[in-house]
């Protein structure tokens, strides 16, 4: 029943109980890390600390001075939005806790581990749903577990208002002379903001420049490096996990490499970000924090405490709607999921629903494990069905349509059988390709002939969701006619084992895997989704909130 998993965890280092890191990860990144301090050091103990100058900003020209008020709110806004995005994007790592480098996932070849599990229990079948993890509410948003969709509903809401913000900041910056403040315009703020750099390496303060008028030069290389490199590149590798997306613009993910890596940037763009605010926040505090504040705050150059006051209730209000929004998914999920729907949902699909899936993988590329999610079927229907080889299944095709029919497992082959080998996003993060037979939904269209008012059509299963009740999922009209939209009934070459949804299941490539319904008993074409069960369009849509259009 379960694919036979040989995969031994070697060459990781542990560091407690729930994290593991790949030895040769590890290293690279404690090289990177841990040089520039090597040689700061080495530096200040043979030639002692290197003097600071002005030099670069000099060479600069004149900036302004201060910060407006354009500045300052957007300042905020970006702190405001980015604790949501780190906290929900750590709560949807923890719905599937590894990182690879690798686009298939096979277990144990992770470089990142955020789970006791090592080694797959090979007793009894272990799904990716059973692999995510708990993630306390202090830090996740919403915490807890099994709350991915949750959590995407906050991660694209904030993402979305982060980036309007970030550009219509980028946007004054460039209108205005502020540019010059944080943008270098000579080389020489290398070598200058190195200097810098021996000396907070070494645990010494430079004399600093009065950040009113100007910074030092690590300072204004820090914040460029936040601004036009950080948050560009959080905003890309976001898209190189969209099915749609990267199954339309192929070259997109092999920009990084592939999905997965795409992945693992994204999240060292958040731990960039995470000790970009800690080194700055630290910063802030140790070179005069009540002026700094004031600068930031209120805009003004002085020592009154109003910028700390005022800089603690926008804190306050940070944390505040923090926990709001923790409320919020545990106790009115509905209402933040039609939020998500309203705002998040028109974007997603302008962007992204737009264009039929492409991409097309080799033989060779086939994952040689492909995590399975969901629950084997356990009705005596369906049993019998396997035992007689599916040869009585008859899949039910009706709804809003001319012709509803009824077709054997032989009828469906004998509509034809069209073969694709593509990528399977799941919405917790992994990954894996296979090869998947069947016929093409635009064949089934053409059969039953939908009237002109159904807009979508429901796939109905054997199986059961994970909280019991019929699982079932929707696809809207214009994502069944792409060519890469199928009824498959053949994996890898063999009938669909029983674990990947016998005998029938979806391949819809522009969706993420939870609409990929498996073990399909029947099909409704529809006018309106709000009739069936909880009316939001699926059973995870109903069960967990997700967003019903899931090509990101
Ligand atoms: N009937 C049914 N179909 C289902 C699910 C399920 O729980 N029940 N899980 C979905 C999810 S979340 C994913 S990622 C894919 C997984 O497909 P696989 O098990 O073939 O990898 O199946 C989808 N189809
Ligand atoms: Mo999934």
């Amino acid at each position: 029943m379960t694919q036979a998993i040989d995969y031994q965890p070697k060459g990781f280092i542990r560091l407690g109980n729930s994290f593991a890191i790949g030895r040769t990860t590890l290293l690279v990144l404690l090289a990177i890390a841990i040089t520039p301090f090597a040689i700061a050091y080495v530096q200040w103990l043979t030639t002692g600390l290197p003097e600071v100058s002005q030099a670069s900003a000099e060479a600069a020209g004149a900036q302004p001075a201060g910060f407006p008020a354009w500045l300052r709110f957007t300042h905020y806004l970006n702190f405001f939005f980015m604790i949501l995005l780190i906290r929900s994007g750590l709560q949807i790592l923890m719905s599937h806790p590894r990182l690879y480098w690798n686009v298939h996932c096979t277990p144990a070849s992770e470089w990142l581990r955020l789970t006791p599990v090592a080694e797959l229990p090979r007793d009894r079948l272990w799904t990716a749903n059973d692999d995510a993890r708990h993630l306390s509410p202090w830090i996740g948003l919403p915490g807890y577990r099994y709350s991915v969709g949750m959590a995407r509903h906050w991660h694209f809401l904030s993402a979305l208002f982060w980036l309007t913000n970030g550009l219509v900041f980028v946007t004054l910056l460039c209108s205005t002379d502020y540019w010059r403040r944080v943008v270098p315009t000579t080389w020489q703020i290398v070598p200058d903001a190195w200097k810098v750099f021996v000396h907070y390496a070494t645990f010494h303060l430079p004399p600093e420049p009065n950040g009113y008028y100007r910074y030092n030069a690590l300072q204004q290389l820090a914040y460029f490096g936040a601004i036009f490199v950080l948050a560009p590149m959080a905003i890309v590798t976001g898209p190189s996990m969209s099915p749609a997306f990267t199954s339309r613009f192929t070259w997109y993910p092999r920009l990084p490499g592939n999905r997965q890596i795409g992945r693992s940037l994204h999240f060292f763009m958040m731990l960039a970000f995470v000790s970009f605010i800690v080194s700055h926040v630290s910063m802030v505090v140790l070179t005069g924090v009540v002026r700094n504040m004031n600068h930031i705050v209120v805009g003004y150059d002085d020592e009154r405490p109003m910028g700390i006051y005022l800089g603690l209730v926008g804190i306050t209000i940070v944390v505040a709607v923090n926990a709001l929004a923790n409320w919020a998914a545990w106790r009115r999920p509905r209402a933040v999921q039609h939020l998500a729907k309203l705002i998040v949902t028109p974007v997603m699909g302008y962007l992204f629903n737009r264009s039929a899936p492409l991409a097309q993988f080799h033989r060779e590329d086939i994952s040689p494990y492909l995590w399975p999610n969901g629950k084997l079927p356990t009705s005596d229907e369906w049993k019998s069905l396997r035992d007689g080889d599916f040869r009585d299944y008859r899949l039910k095709i009706g709804g809003l349509v001319e012709n509803p029919v009824e077709l054997s497992l032989e009828q469906l082959r004998a509509m034809g059988r069209e073969s694709q080998i593509t990528l399977h996003h799941c919405i917790q993060g992994w990954s894996g390709i296979a090869e998947w037979s069947g016929v093409p939904l635009t064949k089934i269209i053409e059969l039953v002939r939908p009237k002109p008012e159904a807009t979508a059509a429901v796939f109905y299963s054997y199986g059961e969701g994970p909280e019991g009740g019929q699982f079932y999922d929707s696809h809207r009209m214009e994502n069944l006619g792409h060519s890469q939209s199928m009824l498959a009934y053949e994996m890898n070459g063999q009938p669909l084992p029983e674990l990947h949804g016998a005998p029938l299941r979806l391949r819809i490539e522009n969706q993420l895997g939870f609409k990929m319904v498996k073990w399909i008993e029947s099909i409704e074409f529809v006018a309106d989704l709000k009739a069936i069960y909880q009316g939001e369009g699926g059973y995870k849509e109903d069960h967990e909130y997700f967003g019903e259009l899931a090509n990101i």
